[in-house]
């Protein structure tokens, strides 16, 4: 069994190396703590057993009840204070446990261990959306965190990302001014998980360097479909450093291998209604069934002499590096694998924190990144209670802990010895430092020289605010521009001033695109400047004008691993072809679900009996990729004459899924006034669409639809 980490127990070695580092090192380590009632008696927290779990102690059975009852006392006591505060940001968070393994290349860039040729790391990983509350919608029109625990044998790296690879603000003391902006307005805690609302837009209508982190939060990446299909980036710029003492700049991405989907935003609102928690059941159930989320880590790899070749400032965390100027290089594989014991001592405890780097890894000067590092030591203090959260089981790292900190509330170990200082001749002088070296040394700052005034401006590289949100727009498939458009008009009509709307509207869109200010402004009736308003250094000079890689279409992944297939059946369905469809989707490493009006067990046409997955309503076509309806006229006629069949057909029809019937089942397709064509499909023989369905169901939706869709009124 792996040791405590804080364990006291002192080696005479130079190094800590008595503590095992495998793929499992961090579920060992978390065993010690973990507690299975199963066999055991009902004890009170002092451990004595309890006799009546139901009754508390009164005078006399109508009376009132007795101050002395400690049982009750504690249980309630207990109970009265279960309750942390949420994360100031990032309160909503589903986790996951998995490993991390290094490509040979890795080692070539950083000396960190993590980045050993063929090194498996455990990892610990939190997505979150920004906005709403611990109990808010998974699928809002927000960012996504995307936190990763990388429990290194060298200590503790975090990788605190977000699914978008740029920020909203450029210095970190602007960052309360934006939470507050975002968060439900203060007056009466309204809008809920949302940027739909006057304040967001009031403040980034006033700061113009938040337009191309907007931009993104108005396309569909402000709603992944799932987690295992979301993009990650470490955001800001950072060094990597290698064996020689070497610094690289770096921008890490999260490259998801199952290619990048997202809803659409009539989609996204459904589900918060028919499953609040879309995301995060997937992910548990996926995890639970075998079907492990993988992404591959890689990272744009910059020069220190290259930092100024480029027409951005590497340090402005509203930038990207075009992947087409510096390609990313993989640097390993995660997958995560295993769901959490228990919620709220995994997944809400876990403190991830920027600052926590390892030899190898470094920051730069990103103003943004630099608050970072005050911030998130300094929330932990209140939301777990003061300093020694870091004795939790999961912040716990997999290295033995050894230092002077002592004391404060809740302290775990017990630390022996009575020199709590250093140097000391007392305790044999431990613990001791640990010079850097190429393996194994102590964390050395790169040696970077900084000479110059004490200032409180901002760099002029950082005046561009819009060349990179031209680039994006650029970038975008006309499908994803017109649901940017919707976007900004939809957010736009929520927002009550006048003046905020046209200020987005004359002020802010047209330096991205007259175009696009143009569109929003029609639907408004606010006519949008011909000219770009914006000072010449704002509106910047990006040299490059399109990035493939910046459209979601970019990574569709062409294949239907992953997909979440309906087949709708009622009595009479014919069980062969439901048969034949479940196996061809699981082939493809999709699954397909059999929904039916009920959870009775259905009766076949050929009088065998199907046990269905959910009911109409359960899992409605808003939680699923792609309907397929197989043959048996009975099945058929009791799904046309039900509400719930003829509406799935719509709505997925409206979210432009992919609809394949079987022979007869051709008539719910009718009765619900759905188009032939466009990837709705009909066969006789499941043999006979499949292939279609599935090079259809690989774009992740039929993209084609999208201009008629909104005439469907699902
Ligand atoms: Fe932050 C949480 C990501 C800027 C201050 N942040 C938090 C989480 C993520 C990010 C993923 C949730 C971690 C978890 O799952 O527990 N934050 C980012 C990214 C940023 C960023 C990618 C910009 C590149 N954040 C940022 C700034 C500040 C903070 C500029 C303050 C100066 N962030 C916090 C915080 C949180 C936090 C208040 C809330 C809960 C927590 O830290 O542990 O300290």
């Amino acid at each position: 069994m792996a040791r405590n980490p804080y364990s006291t127990s002192n080696t005479d070695e130079a190094h800590d190396t008595d503590f095992n580092t495998s793929e499992r090192s961090k579920d060992e380590n978390l065993t010690r703590y973990r507690s299975d009632a199963e066999g055991h008696d009902l004890r009170t927290n002092h451990g004595a057993r309890i006799a009546d779990n139901h009754n508390s102690l009164k005078a006399g059975e109508r009376g009132p009840t007795l101050m002395e009852d400690f049982v009750f006392r504690e249980k309630l006591n207990h109970f009265d204070n279960e309750r942390i505060p949420e994360r100031i940001v990032h309160a909503r968070g589903a986790a996951a446990h998995g490993v991390f393994e290094a490509y040979p290349e890795a080692e070539k860039y950083s000396k960190a261990a993590v980045f050993r040729n063929g090194k498996q790391t455990p990892t610990f990983v939190r997505f979150s959306t920004v906005q709403g509350a611990r109990g808010s919608n998974d699928t809002v029109r927000d960012v996504r965190g995307f936190a990763t625990k990388f429990y290194t044998e060298e200590g503790n790296w975090d990788l605190v990302g977000n699914d978008m690879p740029v920020f909203f603000i450029q210095d970190a003391i602007k960052f309360p001014d934006f939470v507050h902006a975002v968060k439900p307005e203060p007056h009466n805690e309204i809008p809920q998980g949302q940027s739909a609302h006057d304040t967001f837009w009031d403040f980034v209508s006033l700061m113009p360097e938040s337009a191309h982190m907007v931009l993104w939060t108005m396309s569909d990446r402000a709603f992944p479909r799932s987690y295992r299909s979301m993009e990650g980036f470490g955001v800001h710029t950072f060094r990597l450093v290698d064996r020689q003492g070497k610094s690289r700049f770096v921008k890490f991405h999260w490259k998801p291998l199952a290619g990048t989907w997202s809803l659409i935003w009539d989609e996204a609102q459904l589900l918060w209604g028919r499953d609040p928690d879309f995301n995060r059941r997937e992910m548990w159930n996926d995890i639970e069934n075998g079907d492990y989320l993988e992404w591959e880590l890689g990272a744009q790899i910059v020069e220190e002499e290259d930092e100024h070749k480029f027409d951005f400032d590497i340090l402005d965390p509203t930038k990207i590096i075009p992947e087409e100027q510096v390609p990313v290089t993989p640097l390993g594989k995660m997958t995560l694998n295993r769901n959490p014991d228990n919620y709220f001592a995994e997944t809400e405890q876990v403190a991830y924190n920027p600052a926590h780097i390892v030899p190898g890894i470094d920051f730069t000067n990103d103003p943004l990144l630099q608050g970072r590092l005050f911030s998130y030591l300094d929330t932990q203090m209140l939301r777990l209670g003061g300093p020694n959260f870091q004795e939790i089981p999961i912040n716990q790292p997999v290295t033995p802990v050894h230092n002077n900190q002592r004391d404060s509330m809740h302290r775990q170990t017990i630390n022996k010895g009575q020199a709590a200082y250093e140097p000391n001749s007392i305790d044999g002088g431990w613990p001791r430092e640990t010079p850097a070296a190429p393996e194994n040394g102590g964390f050395e700052t790169v040696n970077e020289r900084v000479d110059a005034h004490k200032i409180r401006a901002r760099s002029n590289s950082f005046a561009d605010h819009y060349s990179q949100a031209t680039l994006f727009w650029n970038s975008q498939t006309e499908v994803e521009k017109e649901h940017i458009i919707a976007a900004y008009t939809f957010e736009l009509s929520k927002v009550e001033r006048p003046w905020i709307r046209e200020r987005v509207i004359q002020q802010i869109l047209p330096n991205i695109d007259l175009e696009l200010a143009r569109r929003v402004g029609e639907n408004h009736g606010i006519e949008a400047p011909t000219e770009k308003p914006a000072p010449a250094e704002e509106l910047g000079q990006g040299a490059q004008t399109e990035s493939p890689a910046l459209s979601l279409m970019a990574r569709l992944p062409g294949n239907i691993r992953y997909r979440k297939v309906a087949i709708l059946a009622a009595n009479g369905v014919d069980g062969e072809q439901v048969e034949s469809i479940r196996s061809k989707l699981s082939a493809e490493g999709a699954r397909g679900f059999v929904i039916a009006p009920s959870m009775a067990p259905l009766k076949t046409k050929g009088g065998g009996s199907l046990a269905p997955d959910a009911m109409l309503n359960g899992l409605p076509s808003v939680t699923m990729d792609a309907v397929i309806v197989p043959g048996g006229s009975d099945s058929v006629e009791a799904l046309k004459s039900s509400g719930l069949g003829q509406y799935y057909l719509q709505e997925a029809w409206k979210h432009l899924k992919v609809i394949a019937t079987v022979g007869e089942a051709k008539d719910l397709i009718e009765a619900a006034n759905v188009e032939m064509g466009d990837g709705v499909l009909n066969a006789d023989s499941v043999d006979g669409f499949f292939g279609d369905f599935v090079s259809s169901l690989g774009q992740h939706r039929v993209w084609s639809r999208d201009a008629k869709a909104n005439s469907m009124p699902a």
